[in-house]
């Protein structure tokens, strides 16, 4: 079995205890009856494989698809993703209060965040339950931010005089210094380099930042290397609504969310129940003989307090943007033979891969197999059937056949 490819990127779910992260998760990462018996089992309890949904590129070419690496639910392409559901983060756990350490052992690893926040404000600080509004919900995004930038600083504060000092006398490149250090946080070199030119520092005299200018620095570097969105969770308890507006006021994407009604809907698809693909907008209800009153009644409530007012429960959307807008991670669907848009053995549209966007050809040869990446002499867009050099930029929903010295085996 292939296993994800290695632009893979890791979702991590933050956010202060019993906002609903685990329902969030457990939504997310329940897969659909279809696949039930899909390869990617769980690695760890909070560890977990969701899925990116987008529209197949089946219908346009008009095949019949037989995935491998991903499945294809009536059109619509589920790209498996890996999620994490982070521990509760209370306040301080930058200073090892709380489950702060395994928070921040966890967080650590993830590329992209859903902050999942109690839109109701039905739950204090510490995640306990208050009444409804009387917990302020961007004070819970406030505090996630400063929380994480206070532990990044304090990984790099102690040795700042002594990286600083060395970037100065031997002349030693303070972007290796940084990515070196920083490498064990999902921090990449062209991150560092990203908030450099962002917070307009100078890089060879690091000696004359103040602690105002590392603190920005660090500030900006994180929202870099671990961009957020928030999920406006509980949406189905008021004041939630309001709060969503407010949300939106702080600069990030917030998708209005019902974790409950998420997990809820894929029950019941699960037990075929109802018709529901993950992120649908509405579901459509099998047998009303096999469900209870009151089953019916929950399954109402949701298609009308929900799907009809939000569109969806918001939990598969906030995948989607994670992937598509903040990490700006385009699909493309490799295949060797472009008559059939098959595999060797005749699979058609067997793999959607996730990859950045600013891919190159050559690079999606290397990240099937080095050996095509090595071997590679052009591609071929299948679309518009027209050959391409090593050196074409992807584009999203693109099929493309690799055309190597070597044949595969
Ligand atoms: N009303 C409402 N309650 C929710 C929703 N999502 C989760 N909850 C409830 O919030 C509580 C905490 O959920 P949990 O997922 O354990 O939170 P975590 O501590 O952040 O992982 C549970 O009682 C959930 O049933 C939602 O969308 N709406
Ligand atoms: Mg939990």
């Amino acid at each position: 079995m292939r296993l994800m490819p290695s632009y893979s990127r890791l979702l991590g779910i933050v956010g202060k205890p019993n906002v609903g992260k685990s329902t969030f998760f457990s939504a997310a990462t329940l897969a659909p009856a279809e696949i039930a018996n899909y390869p990617f089992t769980t690695i760890k309890p909070n560890r977990g494989v969701g899925y990116v949904r987008t529209p197949c590129v089946c219908k346009e070419f008009g095949v019949k698809d037989s995935p491998v690496n991903s499945i294809c639910m009536d059109g619509e392409r589920l790209i498996p993703v890996e999620i994490i559901d982070c521990a509760g983060l209370v306040p301080d756990a930058w200073q090892g209060r709380g489950l702060g350490n395994q928070f921040l052992d966890e967080i650590r690893k993830a590329d992209v965040l859903i902050h999942v926040v109690d839109a109701s404000g039905g739950t204090d600080f510490e995640g306990r339950i208050c009444k409804p509004g009387e917990h302020d919900p961007l004070e819970d995004v406030k505090f996630l931010e400063r929380e994480l930038t206070m532990w990044m600083a304090n990984i790099l504060k102690r040795d700042w005089p002594k990286i600083a000092r060395t970037v100065e006398s031997e002349a030693k490149d303070l972007l290796a210094i940084l990515e070196e250090r920083l490498s064990g946080l999902a921090i990449r070199r062209a991150h560092v380099f990203e908030a450099l030119r962002r917070t307009g520092l100078n890089a060879e005299k690091p000696t004359l930042w103040s602690e105002e200018d590392f603190i920005r620095f660090i500030d900006t570097l994180r929202r870099i290397a671990k961009p957020m969105l928030i999920a406006a969770n509980k949406i189905d308890v008021s004041p939630a609504e309001e709060n969503v507006e407010r949300l939106k006021q702080l600069n990030y994407i917030v998708v209005p969310c019902c974790a409950e009604a998420e997990l809820a809907l894929r029950k019941a698809a699960e037990k075929k129940l109802i018709d529901y693909r993950p992120g649908d907008c509405d579901f459509k209800i099998n047998n009303p003989e096999k469900l209870t009153e009151s089953q019916l009644k929950v399954l109402e409530t949701i298609r009308e307090k929900i799907l009809r007012r939000y569109g969806s429960t918001g939990v598969q959307e906030a995948i989607n943007m994670a992937y598509l807008k903040l990490l700006n991670m385009i699909v493309v669907y490799p295949v060797e033979d472009l008559e059939h848009l098959s595999d060797h053995s005749g699979r058609v549209l067997p793999d959607a891969y996730l990859v950045p966007y600013g891919t190159t050809a050559r690079e999606l040869a290397y990240l099937i197999h080095t050996e095509l990446g090595e071997s590679f002499i052009y591609a071929v867009e299948a679309r518009e059937r027209r050959r391409v050099g090593e050196d074409y930029v992807l584009k999203d929903r693109d099929v493309i056949s690799i055309v190597s010295a070597k044949k595969r085996a």
